[in-house]
């Protein structure tokens, strides 16, 4: 599984007020706590900072980068804060995200080429926003991936997000996320899935348990990354189990590393 970590964002709390303030000392501590746990990647996100975010984001890419050998997934819609980040970002960085939105899609694809950047691609178009079914998931993430080939990013790039959508306000949701997953898994066996996992348990409590169980579910479906708290050490307890029981993790190796550094809880 590719762990991207979740905890720089300023929707969290006191995370807005320390990088309004460039506390270098936070973000660099949360980068590394993430890195230890196993992140791959680092998810850097200040749109709350709606009048800031061009200037704060790229601060975000070098304060983490500073800190950890690890690329940053970034996160903004903006693709002014984007470009900036982009240019301060050492490796190969991952976007997060595109849409098949025809502005969104046109603004955000040349900066994937650029840098030849691994893209997140949202199942969302002009037509259809969120999908509320399965058969349109699987058609925009389909068209999705078609466009972005033919305009020249590698298959091995792309990174489908189904949309995680909560179950309390649509029981079905959690199935038309596997559904989708499988669907355009089938199309194309080679893609890569990311998403987030916390607003499938919105407005339940014990939220952790489901976050947990509907992970295990996406991996079996084929999701293959996930944005999450990497310090959240039953989820990635259970992500070590899982690899061990799909055969993707051979002789455990990656299991019992955890075991031996006490990264595994349940
Ligand atoms: N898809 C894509 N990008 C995304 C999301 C997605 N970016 C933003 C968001 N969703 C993912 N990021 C977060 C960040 C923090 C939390 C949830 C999603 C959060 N964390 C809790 C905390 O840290 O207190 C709980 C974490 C835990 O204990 O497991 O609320 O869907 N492409």
């Amino acid at each position: 599984m590719i762990i991207v970590g979740e905890k720089i964002n300023t929707s969290l709390k006191g995370v807005s007020e320390a990088i309004k303030a460039r506390d270098v000392e936070f973000v660099k501590g949360r980068a590394i706590a993430q890195a230890e746990n196993g992140a791959n990647y680092i998810d850097v996100n200040c749109g709350t900072l709606i009048n800031e975010e061009v200037e704060a984001l790229p601060w975000l890419v070098r304060t983490v980068q500073e800190a950890v050998d690890r690329p940053c997934c970034i996160d903004s819609p903006n693709h002014l804060a984007l470009a900036a980040a982009l240019k301060e970002h050492r490796g190969k960085p991952l976007i997060n995200s595109i849409t098949a939105e025809k502005e969104r899609y046109e603004n955000i694809l040349p900066l994937v080429k650029e840098y030849q950047a691994g893209i997140i691609a949202l199942v969302m178009d002009d037509e259809h926003g969120m999908p509320k079914d399965a058969e349109t998931g699987i058609t925009v993430g389909i068209k999705l991936i078609e466009s972005l080939l033919k305009d020249g990013v590698p298959l091995d790039d792309i990174y489908i997000d189904p949309l995680i959508q909560p179950v309390s306000t649509s029981a079905e949701m959690g199935l038309v996320a596997t559904d989708t997953i499988r669907g355009i898994r089938k199309a194309y066996p080679e893609v890569h899935f990311m998403c987030g996992l916390s607003n499938v348990s919105y407005g339940l409590p014990k939220r952790g348990l489901l976050n947990r169980t509907f992970l295990i579910m996406c991996m079996f479906a084929g999701l293959d990354g996930a944005i999450l708290d990497p310090g959240n050490l039953e989820m990635m307890g259970a992500i070590r189990a899982a690899e061990v029981l799909m055969n993707q993790d051979q002789f455990a190796t990656n299991y019992l590393d955890a075991f031996r550094k006490g990264l595994l809880e349940f």
